[in-house]
């Protein structure tokens, strides 16, 4: 194996892959789903009758939005910053229904993909097209420091379709102090968090029978062979995704099927895989109240709001700082 550190790499990708590849047990970063061809594949996955996390927070919304659009907009203007917005379905809900009452806000969506948020963007033209719309493409840890521009007026942070789920919890607290750390006192944050429920439904959700979930994890051996030059073959890896009531989060994996070793051109490295070893590709954490009041006070967050569907399938909290 080759020192990581005497190589210089042209970006995080082919970094991230030398150093997951390499590192035992293997693992490549959730975040890179998401090209072009991820999008959508998970815009698929959103439509899934299994995958039941988008429907759900899109009732709550809907039933929610008066209620959500009074405590938003209660004493004057604000901006409307949401990380992670994707293809924006649920938060259209809200946009809607501030544009129609004729609430004085801005809209910024945030996202890594530059093709999800030109796709938000233009539909959004078409749909309200005298909404203000002032859009972030980057990582988290990149737009999290733009936050600090939004400082002259009250801002209503969103977070939504439990994509705070992808971290771990260390992770997720430190995303949440940041995001604290560039509230005022009238700010308010509104996170999406998937609920613990029976494990057969929280499996069925990641073991579509469609398979979509699956070809949206191989996505990243494709992904690879398209922008690394690398000779993944698909059809070698299984998708196995595995429910651990105990920590409550599914875990999502690709195991290769038999020895091999993978050359990657951009990297002039070849990935060894014995047979059965595995990439870990995602976590999806599951939460239940005392975890989400757990998590906001290691944060320093203070919960004001919770909105559940009828089975508390799925919930919404609004936080202050
Ligand atoms: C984006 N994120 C919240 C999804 C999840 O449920 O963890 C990504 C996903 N992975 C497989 N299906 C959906």
């Amino acid at each position: 194996m080759k020192n990581a550190r005497r190589r210089s790499f042209n970006n995080d990708f082919e970094a991230d892959v030398f150093a997951g590849l390499n590192a035992n047990p293997k693992h490549l970063n959730s975040k890179y789903f998401y090209d072009a061809q991820g999008d959508a594949l998970f815009q698929k996955i959103m439509a899934l009758s299994e995958y039941y996390l988008c429907a759900r927070e899109f009732d709550i919304i809907e039933a929610n939005k008066r209620k959500m659009a009074e405590l938003f907009s209660a004493g004057g203007g604000f901006d409307l910053v949401e990380f992670g917005a994707g293809d924006g379905k649920k938060t259209k809900v809200l946009l809607r229904h501030l544009h129609a009452r004729q609430v004085d806000f801005k809209y910024c969506p945030v996202d890594i993909s530059e093709n999800a948020v030109q796709q938000l963007c233009d539909s959004l033209k078409q749909t309200l097209p005298d909404l203000r719309v002032e859009p972030h493409i980057g990582t988290y840890a990149q737009v999290l420091t733009k936050l600090a521009d939004y400082r002259e007026r009250k801002k209503l942070i969103l977070f939504l379709g439990s994509n705070i789920g992808n971290f771990t919890l260390d992770a997720a607290v430190s995303f949440l102090q940041q995001i604290r750390a560039s509230m005022g006192r009238d700010d308010r944050l509104l996170v999406g968090f998937d609920q613990k429920k029976h494990p057969q439904r929280i499996l069925d959700a990641y073991r579509d029978k469609a398979g979509v979930t699956e070809a949206f994890n191989k996505n990243l051996l494709r992904r690879m062979n398209r922008e690394l030059g690398a000779h993944f073959d698909p059809d070698t890896f299984v998708y196995w995704p595995v429910y651990q009531p105990e920590e409550s989060v599914i875990k999502s994996y690709l195991v290769s099927k038999i020895a091999q070793q993978v050359y990657i051109e951009a990297l002039d490295f070849k990935a060894c895989f014995q047979p059965w070893e595995s990439i870990h590709t995602e976590n999806s954490q599951k939460f239940d109240d005392p975890s989400i009041r757990q998590l906001a006070q290691q944060a320093g967050l203070v919960v004001t709001e919770v909105f559940s569907d009828a089975n508390s399938d799925y919930r919404n909290y609004i936080f202050r700082n």
